[in-house]
């Protein structure tokens, strides 16, 4: 269960006269003694040392000089992308021996327990900026293996924007906001955006995904991870398999819808992080299964791609996942500052069995992971932060430099040495060490793309075609929404020139919607598109929801006067599925239910709208009905809660309510009338569907 403070009397707290010296007494006893930095015992906090009561601050008062200096330097260099994040403890576990494809230790025995660190992020805003930001989330995932750490720091899309590392300046440039006026901030909705992807077809595959509701998703436990690039795994023979990782959530996947997001933004901006900690503090673990796809040479040779290419995948449908172990998060931080924000994740950090290909994207990456850590945590000496060191020992001749932590004892720090095993240190091992797979490389050397990354719309348009309708016609909204906030006319019809090699359809429903006067060609290619590639029905969200509505929330508006009966009875069929509610109430402090029972409210109506709820209900009394249908946010609640297709159970005497908002004559399938108590359950089980898609095409205009 989430921690409740326990209440305390204000009269039991010594308030704080600011006289200082007062001995402090929390409810429940003494507390420890406040110290320097250096361990003194602090006498009073309160006041800076001064000559006379009304003098000046004197400059020998070392607490207060160290306390202001420290304070001044509290602030590191946030994260020059994916700065907002959130991150928690876990741990892998093995399903099964890979032992014939990888030397990894991490795969080598069934049911072997890997400690984990997982940070999840947005790409484009500030460390401030919202939760449901339309963005790519960061899936950066630590195995602290006993053969060092290994880091796969991924994406919640398989695919990237750019081919060749040497563009990501120019791609997050373009993606945050404009260096003039310092903003837009955390969107893509803006000309700068806009007009590099115009500018850069390779990255038409990639935009197709982020209009797509993988980029607003519900919570982070309903999101799949990637690897995105290819990598090797060898074995012990020396072996190599070429490899593409994915992370599958346990309960599926989910979305918000765009209009919801929104909101969700004011509503909580914290929507993402609260959802993670709330359930792994309630022991509602969320989980991943770790997929493999797996393949060799002659796959590579005859797959219509190039697998070194970040801008494409490998449908599931042509390389099935193999499901190789599981991720639990089960345990959150104790400080955000010393883990989340000090972790520093390196796609160089692989451990023996695991290898880079030629990704462009990926080599790229190598350097910059390393080199940024040294700008954020200001020292070579990052990795002996506890987040960051390995769990397994660490031996080596490096020494010195800021904050340094360790070092060899003794007086051996280099080698070749004559010291002996004991003085002498640790040496290479050619049977144990890491070793790169000995790919054979030839060629002169060029500044050059390879042709066989030539071809950027047909897996853009494979990815399109993959989707429902309802997905496909969210991504027409989000291209629309976003090219309305393109002021460069020019921009907005050389995306629509992109999106007539995508899909024709599309490109007209985003032309009509944007009133272009013209039709632009379309966009040259150095490729046609593929036609005829085969839909992928495991890249929908929708087709790929969960089967229940486990780890889901109800958000039930009462007034006094609510049917008890009708609430305990709704109560419980959440919580037999595996889900929580949430009451919003006119006041904070609750309602009075029909038997007399008091419920206690966890929002008050104009701080819980129903964007922060899967699917919600109305239960009141007549009177209750009748004061509801006067408050706005409670207006808002039900308008809201039926533009995002949500499920709506509500008691008869709430209809009132519905009537005072317009929707009365609209009331659709997936909302239900509740007489009675028995009836919750069916609505739980309609519920499983997560949205009622059916209504969406009826909010709009014909
Ligand atoms: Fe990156 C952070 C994922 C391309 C340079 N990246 C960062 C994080 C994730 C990714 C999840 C946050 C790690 C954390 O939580 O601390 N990045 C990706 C993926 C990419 C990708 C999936 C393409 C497949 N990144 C990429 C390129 C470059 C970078 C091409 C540079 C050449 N990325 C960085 C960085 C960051 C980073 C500047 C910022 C903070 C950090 O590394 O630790 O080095």
């Amino acid at each position: 269960m989430t921690k409740k403070f326990e209440s305390v009397q204000v009269d039991d707290l010594a308030l704080n006269t600011g006289q200082g010296g007062e001995v402090h007494q929390i409810a429940g006893g003494d507390v420890e003694t406040l110290t320097t930095q250096g361990g003194t015992p602090v006498s009073d906090d309160q006041n800076s040392l001064k000559a006379g009561s009304r003098g000046p601050t004197l400059l020998e008062d070392q607490h207060f000089r160290e306390k202001i200096f420290h304070f001044d330097h509290e602030r590191i260099p946030e994260r020059v992308v994916h700065a907002r994040g959130f991150g928690a403890h876990g741990f892998f576990e093995t399903y099964e021996s890979l032992a014939d494809i990888t030397a990894a230790d991490i795969f080598q025995r069934a049911g072997e327990k890997t400690e984990m660190f997982v940070r999840f992020s947005t790409v484009a805003g500030n460390k401030g900026s919202p939760d449901l930001a339309r963005d790519v989330r960061g899936f950066a995932c630590r195995f602290y293996t006993k053969e060092g750490n290994w880091d796969l720091v991924g994406n919640n899309i398989p695919v990237f924007f750019i081919q060749d590392a040497i563009k990501f300046p120019d791609l997050i440039h373009a993606a945050k906001a404009a260096p003039d006026r310092d903003f837009p901030q955390a969107q893509t909705a803006h000309d700068n955006f806009w007009d590099f992807i115009s500018l850069s077809p390779e990255s038409m595959h990639m935009a197709l995904w982020i209009m797509s509701d993988r980029t607003i998703p519900r919570s982070l436990r309903f999101m799949e991870g990637f690897g995105v690039h290819t990598f090797r795994l060898v074995n012990a023979a020396g072996k190599s398999t070429f490899v593409k990782f994915h992370w599958k959530p346990a309960l599926g996947l989910q979305s918000v819808v765009w209009n919801e997001a929104l909101k969700l933004n004011g509503a909580d901006p914290d929507f993402h992080r609260r959802d993670l900690w709330d359930a792994i503090q309630m022991g509602d673990f969320p989980e991943w299964e770790l997929g493999m796809q797996l393949f060799d040479d002659a796959f590579a040779e005859r797959f219509d791609f190039d697998i070194l290419d970040a801008t494409k995948f490998i449908p599931e449908e042509e390389v099935p996942i193999r499901i190789v172990g599981k991720m639990t998060l089960d345990r959150c931080v104790d400080n955000f500052f010393l883990e989340t924000e000090q972790v520093a994740f390196q796609t160089g950090n692989i451990v023996p069995g695991i290898d880079f290909s030629n990704d462009p994207l990926l080599q790229g990456r190598n350097f910059s992971y390393l080199d940024t850590q040294l700008k954020r945590l200001g020292s070579p000496n990052f990795t002996h932060i506890p987040v960051n060191a390995p769990r397994c020992p660490v031996r080596h001749f490096q020494q010195d430099g800021h904050m340094a932590m360790q070092s060899r004892k003794g007086r051996a720090n280099y080698e070749p040495n004559s010291w002996g095993a004991d003085i002498g240190g640790p040496r290479e091992s050619p049977e144990r060490g890491f070793r790169s797979f000995p790919a054979e490389e030839s060629g002169g050397k060029a500044r050059v793309r390879s042709e066989t990354f030539a071809d950027h719309y047909s897996q853009a348009r494979q990815f399109y075609l993959s989707q429902t309708e309802v997905e496909q016609n969210h991504i027409a909204k989000a291209f629309i929404f976003e090219l309305s906030k393109v002021e460069t006319l020019a921009i907005r019809s050389r995306m629509v020139a992109h999106l007539l090699n995508v899909d024709e359809g599309l490109a007209k429903k985003v032309a009509t919607e944007l009133r272009l006067k013209d039709m632009p060609k379309p966009a040259s290619a150095k490729r046609p598109t593929k036609m005829d590639l085969k839909a992928s029905p495991k890249l929908s969200i929708l087709l790929n929801g969960p089967k229940s509505f486990k780890g889901r929330k109800l958000g039930i508006l009462v007034t006094d006067g609510v049917d008890a009966g009708l609430l305990t009875g709704l109560k419980k069929a959440i919580e037999s599925e595996g889900a929580l509610i949430e009451i919003v109430a006119p006041n904070i402090g609750g309602v009075k239910a029909s038997d007399g029972s008091w419920i206690e409210a966890k929002q008050k109506i104009d701080g819980g709208p129903s964007v922060l709820y899967d699917a919600v209900a109305v239960l009141t009394s007549k009177e209750g009905a009748a004061l509801l249908a006067k408050l706005p946010p409670a207006k808002d609640f039900v308008t809201d809660a039926f533009a995002h297709c949500k499920f709506i159970a509500y008691s008869a005497q709430a209809l009132a309510l519905f009537e005072k908002a317009g929707l009365a004559a609209d009331l659709d399938q997936g909302c239900v009338k509740l007489d009675a108590a028995k009836e919750a359950k069916s609505f739980v089980e309609l519920c499983r569907e997560l949205r009622f898609w059916p209504r969406e095409k009826t909010l709009e205009p014909a």
